[in-house]
């Protein structure tokens, strides 16, 4: 397999969390998203959507992250990123999705850029966005993990949630959000770092970090 993707793309740190849960040898293609190098040549005949990360399998083009740890978990079940029961399922992806589909997209470099590049608002006024959403999203994350409290996002082990919730973080030091209002979220993302899985994927730690 070929993961294309970018080391500072959360999306992708999903995918590689997911790969090295499921210890799965894999070639990394990185896609420099700074230099532009997603809407040329090679990536672009590959990717319609021009985003990483994209999974290669064979000929097989898999893209969206969550989708394809989906594919990895049905074509490699060991060890299970999802619970066994439709309950646990449910909550696992709709705490993935509170991050994927809420906070991520408000968030992602090309919106960034098109709020200060087209509508010019200031570097400042840029970060106020980013920690707005990612803040008060994270707090809902926050809301659901205390209602049900447990070592990982959902259970003893970890799940597609916690190969999600792990990457927004790292964005949301970086950006200095805050989040002291975080106990459950931030002794999870503590819980994962101590693993390899998530440590050994992490940014800093890629081929292509800078
Ligand atoms: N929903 C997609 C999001 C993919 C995405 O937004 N990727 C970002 C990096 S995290 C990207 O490629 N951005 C390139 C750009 O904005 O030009 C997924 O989960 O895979």
């Amino acid at each position: 397999m070929e993961l294309y993707n970018y080391f500072r793309s959360s999306a992708s740190y999903r995918v590689r969390v997911a790969l090295a849960l499921k210890g799965l040898d894999y070639d990394y293609i990185p896609v420099q998203l700074v230099k532009g190098e997603q809407h040329a040549e090679p990536f672009a005949s590959v990717s319609s959507s021009r985003l990483v990360p994209l999974l290669k399998d064979g000929d097989a083009v898999v893209t969206q992250s969550l989708a394809i740890i989906e594919y990895l978990e049905e074509t490699h079940p060991l060890p299970p990123l999802l619970p066994a029961d439709a309950l646990g399922r449910a909550r696992v992806r709709a705490l993935a999705q509170d991050i994927a589909c809420e906070i991520h997209p408000l968030n992602n470099l090309r919106v960034l850029r098109y709020l200060t590049r087209d509508l010019k608002l200031s570097e400042d006024d840029k970060n106020r966005w980013y920690r707005h959403w990612v803040e008060s999203g994270l707090e809902v994350v926050e809301r659901q993990l205390a209602a049900q409290p447990a070592r990982y996002c959902h259970g003893e082990t970890p799940t597609l949630a916690d190969c999600t919730l792990v990457p927004q973080i790292f964005n949301a030091l970086r950006f200095d959000c805050r989040t002291e209002q975080l106990p459950n979220v931030m002794r999870i993302y503590q819980t994962c770092m101590a693993e390899d899985a998530f440590k050994l994927t992490q940014p800093a730690s890629c081929p292509d970090a800078a």
